[in-house]
């Protein structure tokens, strides 16, 4: 049964955007199966030890300085922002910002004028400062057992190696480098490189198919590629230097040829003489880094200038290359980071994200390095050699911050309390979720397993475009309400306007919007500001639109509900409905297809795919899984559709529209909630459809 309290009561009437929202259509109600009336009144309180030592240790402290960060931004984080170091100070603005369409182009800026490097903040002014023999990254391989550390300076070392490499084969500020790698040292390694050098950085995630990587090496160009030549993940040998050199091909097929492609040899995965090989374009990144000097003097950056690109999914099937600068995502994410989690140097921290995700550029390497602190990266899948793993890796580095996704919890919660039991777990002081709302007898049992009922759950609600947490619980600042992210950030100003762009007081359920801005919001899309400015600040005037559905209850804690645009959540992971039916569509036996997000046990929304093929091609298992393999190459396997359902016929409107709301209905089995099909050119095909539901 779908949620029933008034969190989910508006999403039929919700039905229609104003025009300019584009295909924005929906509230989806993941919240599975749970009801949320009674969770509003649960209360989870911090003990009094923990909130005792909080950063912000309760609500009265945290209401005077969310106050003066809305009253006095500029005040605010320029106080935040000393704590850096600036080659040159912002003089005298510190930030300015038009987010209203309607006065202008869109342009949002902060620190500017200024002078910085990020890596050098990160590291250097950590080795400074005396902690050069701190351990920086802990890496934790795919195998039990295997494993490495570096300290804050040699971390210095290496990535000043690899800087002065780039450097030496004609990379520069503002160009941009394609990395294609796992979770190795190497990943961290190669972003701060680049920053150190001003260039751009665009990783992409190494479960990206040959032919999104390649789509994204076509839209920034890069000088460089970045990879190595395998990887284990669980069980799996997965040989990526393979899929770079497809992207590699298709890209000088469509003119762009890049002339490096730097390889990582990932021994334990695979051996360098079975690794193919192009000489002259591929070099090995041990033949090359280590004979450059390990000191690199670096490059000053305008706080304004780009750090990183990363393409995140949209409605529309083109993924977009969300742009970041280096001021002010450098001041918030370090700030969210420490106050989120209530960070304290003592601390060792691992967030089970992967860097090709904006989590992992935020949460694994910006934030906790700026703040000094020791992160695990781990290489591994969280369920190999079994579902212990995670508490496993937990004890044995002592990890006392775990910041993690509900996919992953839920699907440890199946496997049984047992795994977790097992392990003592009492380093653990702070858990984060991130990525989708978390359903609360998933937060129920992270909390109370997972956490001995001993430690606050950070449940930070953020997007790729806003760089880091929007809303999110200060863990010792005030109780939390299980699947409820809380109260908004410092500086952050959270609305929720109804369909016509008015915003709603109180109680109230609607379209969350971000009023004004914040260091770390994007600055543009890669190369279309346009599409930039319709997609999110078009939709309702004077507003960042989030894409998001949220309600306020009446403690003002916010809940979010999920997308309400054609972008689905799996797992965590963005992805646009268009991208998957461009991708079937492109199969030469299917016609049509239109793809909508369901509820999923574990990954929280599914794939389901309803395909027309071509007229006479008999529908058949082995074309099903042919289907679902073109997905799989032209994405990626996190993009793989759950189901794929026969359609003879689509729900059209006369004027030919995909009615999806029709096939949402369809496809999570609310047959008596179709609602009104006589606007259908032909209502006849819902039967059919229904009909073939169990092929
Ligand atoms: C950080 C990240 C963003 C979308 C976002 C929302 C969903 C993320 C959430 C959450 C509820 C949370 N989302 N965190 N929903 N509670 N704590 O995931 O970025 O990949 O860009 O996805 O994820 O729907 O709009 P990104």
């Amino acid at each position: 049964s779908l949620v029933t309290s008034h969190h989910l009561r508006h999403v039929e009437s919700m039905a229609r955007l104003p025009s300019g929202a584009g295909k924005i259509s929906h509230l989806n109600a993941i919240i599975l199966g749970e009801s949320l009336a009674s969770e509003e009144n649960d209360l989870v309180f911090p003990s009094p030890e923990f909130s005792a030592q909080a950063l912000v240790s309760s609500p009265e402290q945290h209401r005077q300085m969310y106050k003066r960060s809305i009253e006095d931004p500029a005040g605010f984080w320029s106080e935040i922002a000393s704590q850096f170091y600036w080659k040159e100070k912002w003089d005298p603005e510190v930030y300015s910002e038009n987010i209203d369409v309607r006065k202008g182009t869109v342009k949002i800026e902060w620190f500017k004028g200024a002078t910085t490097n990020i890596c050098y903040n990160a590291l250097d002014r950590n080795v400074e400062a005396g902690n050069g023999k701190k351990v920086a990254i802990y890496w934790e391989g795919n195998e039990p057992g295997q494993d490495g550390q570096l300290t804050y300076a040699q971390l210095l070392e290496k990535v000043c190696q690899l800087s002065n490499y780039l450097k030496h084969v004609g990379v520069g500020k503002g160009d941009a480098v394609v990395i294609y790698l796992p979770m190795l040292m190497e990943l961290p390694i190669a972003m701060l490189a680049c920053s150190r050098i001003g260039a751009v950085h665009s990783v992409v995630f190494a479960g990206f198919s040959a032919e999104s990587l390649a789509q994204r090496i076509l839209d920034c160009k890069p000088k460089v590629v970045i990879t190595c030549n395998a990887v284990r993940r669980g069980p799996k040998v997965i040989h990526l230097k393979e899929i770079v050199d497809s992207a590699l091909t298709e890209c000088a097929k469509c003119g762009v040829s890049v002339g490096l492609c730097l390889t990582y040899e990932n021994q334990s995965a695979m051996e360098r003489k079975v690794t193919k090989w192009q000489e002259r374009r591929d070099v090995w990144w041990q033949d090359v880094v280590p004979k450059f000097s390990s000191k690199c003097a670096v490059q000053w950056v305008d706080a304004e200038d780009p750090l990183f690109l990363l393409y995140t999914s949209g409605s529309t099937g083109k993924p977009k290359g969300v742009l970041h600068t280096t001021g002010g995502y450098m001041v918030y994410t370090a700030m969210t980071f420490k106050y989120a989690f209530d960070y304290k140097p003592s601390d060792i921290y691992w967030c089970t994200a992967d860097c090709g995700w904006i989590t992992g550029h935020s949460y694994v390497t910006y934030g906790p390095l700026l703040n000094g602190a020791t992160v695990v990266v781990f290489e591994g899948a969280p369920s190999y050699p079994d579902s212990g793993r995670c508490w496993e890796i937990v004890d044995k580095y002592k990890v006392s911050i775990f910041y993690t996704a509900p996919t992953l919890v839920r699907s440890l919660m199946r496997d049984g309390d047992e795994y977790v039991t097992c392990y003592s777990r009492k380093s653990l002081r702070v858990l984060g979720s991130v990525g989708e709302p978390i359903n609360p007898s998933a937060w129920r049992w992270f909390f109370n397993v997972v956490g001995d009922s001993r430690c606050p759950i950070s449940d930070t609600w953020w997007q790729t475009e806003t760089g880091g947490f929007m809303i999110t619980p200060l863990p010792g600042a005030w109780p939390q309400k299980p699947g409820s992210a809380t109260f908004p950030f410092f500086g952050v100003q959270p609305v929720i306007v109804d369909e016509k762009g008015n915003e709603i007081e109180g109680e109230c359920s609607g379209y969350l919007c971000i009023k004004k801005s914040w260091p770390g919001a994007f600055r543009t899309l890669y190369g279309d500001h346009e599409r930039y400015e319709t997609t999110y600040f078009k939709p309702f005037p004077g507003y960042y639109f989030t894409g998001d559905g949220c309600s306020r209850d009446k403690d003002g804690y916010h809940w979010l509900t999920g997308r309400v645009d054609d972008v689905i959540n799996v797992s965590g992971h963005r992805i646009g409905t268009a991208e998957v039916e461009s991708a079937l569509v492109s199969h030469p036996q299917c016609a049509e297809a239109a793809v909508v997000g369901v509820e999923h046990e574990v990954k929280g929304q599914g794939i389901y795919a309803f395909v027309t093929l071509v007229d006479g091609v008999p529908y058949s298992e082995e074309l099903r899984k042919s289907l679902v393999l073109t997905v799989r190459n032209q994405i990626g396997a996190f993009a793989a559709p759950d189901k794929i359902h026969w359609a003879p016929g689509l729900p059209k409107t006369r004027s030919g529209k995909i009615m999806r709301r029709i096939l949402r209905k369809i496809a999570s089995r609310q047959l008596d909630e179709l609602g009104d099909t006589s606007t259908l050119a032909d209502p006849s095909v819902v039967d059919q459809l229904i009909a073939l539901s169990d092929c």
